[in-house]
């Protein structure tokens, strides 16, 4: 199938080579006294490679392993991830519990490099592996009247010390509009930087949708259900004023508690610097899905 999609973003500009990019300009203009003073703010490997495929693995958010910046990476080992399946029902044509690895027989697994901005404001360009949603809902059939999809992260207690805590109402819940769910830049991911995903980091199959703030990516999705009901979502629920349904990147629409016009990439460090937002985080193409509609009421 001819994909209706292009990236803009190459390897270049992955998170870790651009802080070596800029790890270079900067000690190009810096004496021998003021690296040394860095150093113990600045990891001083040649590569930073490794370090920074820490940062987007450690300083993540999987609240159902804690919420504490370092309890999912400390945590999320104990989540059985195989054998995984996802039941796809409501207003589909064929409903059903599919084996996971009989979905990824089907699909073609390629790689996206994305923006990925979260609505704390940090931001980071990924390369991740998966197929398009779109691709999965074809496989169930969309039935006529289907408006909305509606996502459910994995639920174990005995797996999920996080569970305990009633910071969110369990299971994590997400939704898309049918259109935004279908559109070619929504991916299933099942791996990033090249290796499959950590298990902190949502294996083995979560969502990502580059224009939307990160929350919208829910983890080790086990449910899919198409519904003609805007369905709900954990952090709505868990505060309605500061999260809306559709969270779309916007700098022109802050959050009651802080501004969204800028954005901090992670894995400076030292390096980073605040880039100005893009709208849609950049991806002009899914404009279109929203015109007309008032996107500072449509939060
Ligand atoms: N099930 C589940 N999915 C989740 C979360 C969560 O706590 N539980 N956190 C969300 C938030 S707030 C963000 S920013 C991203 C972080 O993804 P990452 O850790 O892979 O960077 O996952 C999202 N998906
Ligand atoms: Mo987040």
């Amino acid at each position: 199938m001819a994909r209706r999609w292009t990236n803009d973003l190459t390897h270049t500009d992955v998170t870790p080579e651009r802080v070596f990019l800029n790890r270079r300009q900067l000690i190009a203009g810096l004496g021998a006294g003021s690296i040394m003073a860095a150093a113990g703010r600045v990891r001083a490997q040649e590569t930073l490679d490794p370090n920074d495929y820490e940062d987007i693995t450690n300083y993540c958010n999987y609240y159902e392993f804690g919420t504490g910046k370092t309890d999912p990476a400390e945590n999320a080992h104990m989540l059985t991830t195989e054998p995984w399946s996802v039941t796809i029902d409501g207003m589909v044509e064929r409903p059903g519990e599919y084996a996971l690895q009989d979905i990824l027989d089907k699909m073609t697994i390629e790689e996206r490099i994305y923006r990925f901005r979260c609505v704390e404001a940090w931001s980071m360009v990924v390369p991740w592996n998966g197929f398009e949603l779109a691709d999965l809902i074809q496989m169930a059939g969309v039935r006529e009247g289907a408006k909305y999809v509606a996502f459910e992260t994995v639920l174990r207690r005995d797996e999920m010390p996080g569970v305990k805590y009633p910071v969110l109402e369990w299971p994590y819940v997400e939704g898309l509009r049918l259109d935004e769910a279908m559109h070619p830049l929504t991916l299933m991911a099942t791996g990033l930087y090249g290796k499959p995903l950590p298990n902190q980091n949502g294996a083995p199959l979560r969502l990502v949708v580059p224009w939307k703030y990160g929350f919208k990516s829910i983890k080790s999705i086990v449910r899919i259900t198409l519904t003609d009901q805007e369905p709900p979502t954990s952090w709505n629920k868990a505060n309605a004023r500061e999260y809306g349904f559709y969270s779309n990147v916007n700098p022109e629409v802050d959050h009651p508690r802080w501004s969204q016009a800028t954005e901090r990439p992670l894995g400076g460090g030292l390096f980073s610097r605040r880039k100005p937002t893009l709208m849609f985080n950049g991806y002009d193409e899914v404009a279109s899905l929203y015109d007309g509609m008032d996107l500072k009421a449509n939060f």
